[in-house]
This record gives C-alpha cells, structure tokens and sequence, in this order.
C-alpha cells in the first residue's frame, strides 16, 4: 500500500527527467546553502539514478553551530522520496561530511553510501565519481609528485587520509585546500588548473574514461588529455548540477532562480520586446 507523508498539489509540473543527476557542495546546515533554489531544482528535474558527491551536509560547520532550518530538512525529505519513488541514489561523502565515511557500504532509506563509485553513461563511458578532497596533497605539492614519481603519489594520497584523521583525532578542523587557495588569490586559477590534472589523472590510473567530482565549487565540463573531466560545481554561489541525457550526453544545469522567477523573467523579456517592436513601428 503506498503510504504518502507529503500531499503535493495537483497542479505540480512534470519534471524533466534525465538519465542520470549528480549534485555536490549543497552544504546543508550552513547559511550559504541555497536549500529553496535546490528544493525547486528538485521537483522540475529528476533521474533514474542520482550521485550526491560530498559536501552535502557540512558536519565541521554544525558542530560549531547548529543551523538547521526546515528547508534544509525538505531537501532531505525530497531526496529520501525520490528513493521511494524508485531512484537509485548514491551518496559519496566529502570532506565536510566525512562523518558519513564511517558508514561506506551502508544503505539509509535506500541511499548507499560509497567512497566513490563508478558510473557507465548510455555510451559506455566509465565515469570515476569522487568528491576530490583526497587529491588535496597532491594538488597542492603536484610539482614535486611529478619529479618523484609513482611512489610519492601513492604516499601523498596516504599522507592525506593519515594527516586528516590525525587532525581530527587531535581537535583541529579540517585542512582546507581550497580556503588556502583563496588566500593565494594569485594562484586560484593555477590552482583549479592543477586539480583538474590531479583528478583526470586519478581517473586515468584507474583506468575510467573520466571523473566527476565536486569539491573546488567550480563546474564544468572539458577534455584533459584523452580523460573527460566533470565537475558539478556548487548549490551555495553557483547553483549548478550535472546530467546525463539519455544518449549519455552530459551537460551543466544551472539553478540561480526558481523555475516561476525564469518563467515571469522570459514573460518581462517578451512583454519589452513587444512593447519595443510597436516602438519601433
Ligand atoms: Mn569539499
């Protein structure tokens, strides 16, 4: 028997459905995080299977500082019914909410929790998804991994879960890659630049034709050498996701206003077309 604890109007619109949605970076529980803008997201637009990729909750910021307004819990509670609904979702934690690592290989209401997985497009692209925090030494030290190899690599990758744990353990917040490249603003651009090389390559070495991953707040969607790099961007300043088409095409959605403020802002874009046209007659 279908149990429903949310009535919907009648009205509500068919939603655009893809073959696939990856969100990343929502940072529930923060000030920033744009949960009315998601929350319309994710009633016009749906998918058989959908990655959440880290940073979808942030666990450093809560701690600090309970913020948790009712937005933010329809967010879930609209995710958690799509599951019900029959999408298959999976979660792969980030830095913010590496909490959730401890539970990798656990199902909650019907979401699996992985620390990265691998997504087959229609076109059977092997996708690498990954949040990209585990690429933070690397990133930042990527000049001299280079120089020393194949050896160092694999250090630095260790060094960065050890460094973090042991932070943790210790009482200290999380290491923040990307807030010590806003300090270097100089290097911000050097910066995406080299994680993007560090993420392709994490997906060359594992033999994926690509990676999407989140993490730097920066989408796009480009070439590396052979290696298609993804990344979903944010829902706290760019408001952006991923989809897949049902041909396997990918492309970026983007989310700054409410489908009704997009639709009332073509009307007034029109209206002064027209108005202009008899002007102009
Ligand atoms: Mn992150």
């Amino acid at each position: 028997m279908p149990v429903s604890q949310e009535s919907e109007p009648e009205t509500e619109p068919e939603p655009t459905v893809y073959r696939t949605l990856f969100l990343s970076d929502v940072h529930l529980g923060t000030r920033g995080c744009q949960a009315e803008l998601l929350l319309d997201f994710l009633k016009h637009n749906d998918a058989g299977t959908v990655y959440l990729v880290g940073d979808m909750i942030d666990g450093w910021q809560l701690k600090n500082r309970w913020y948790w307004p009712q937005a933010h819990n329809d967010v879930v509670q609209k995710l958690l019914r799509k599951v019900r609904k029959g999408t298959r979702m999976t979660y792969v934690p980030g830095n913010h909410d590496e909490f959730a690592r401890g539970y990798i290989g656990a199902f909650f209401g019907g979401v699996e929790v992985a620390d990265h997985a691998y997504h087959m497009t229609a076109d059977k692209k092997r996708l690498l998804v990954v949040h990209g925090d585990q690429f933070d030494i690397v990133v930042k030290h990527a000049r001299w991994l280079a120089f020393l190899g194949d050896w160092a690599y694999t250090f630095a990758l260790w060094l960065n879960l050890w460094l973090n744990k042991s932070r943790r353990k210790l009482g200290f917040t999380y290491w923040s890659l990307s807030a010590w490249a806003k300090l270097k603003v100089k290097n911000a651009v050097n910066f995406i630049g080299a994680f993007e090389v560090a993420l392709a390559e994490a997906a060359r070495r594992r033999h994926a034709d690509g990676v999407v991953c989140g993490h730097i707040h920066h989408a796009v969607i480009r070439d590396i050498d052979g290696i298609t790099y993804v990344n979903i961007g944010d829902f706290v300043e760019s408001c952006t996701a991923i989809a897949e088409h049902h041909d396997g095409r990918l492309e970026i959605l983007h989310w700054q206003m409410t489908a009704e403020e997009r639709r009332s802002a073509a009307d007034a874009a029109s209206e002064k077309n027209r108005t202009d046209a008899r002007a102009a007659a």
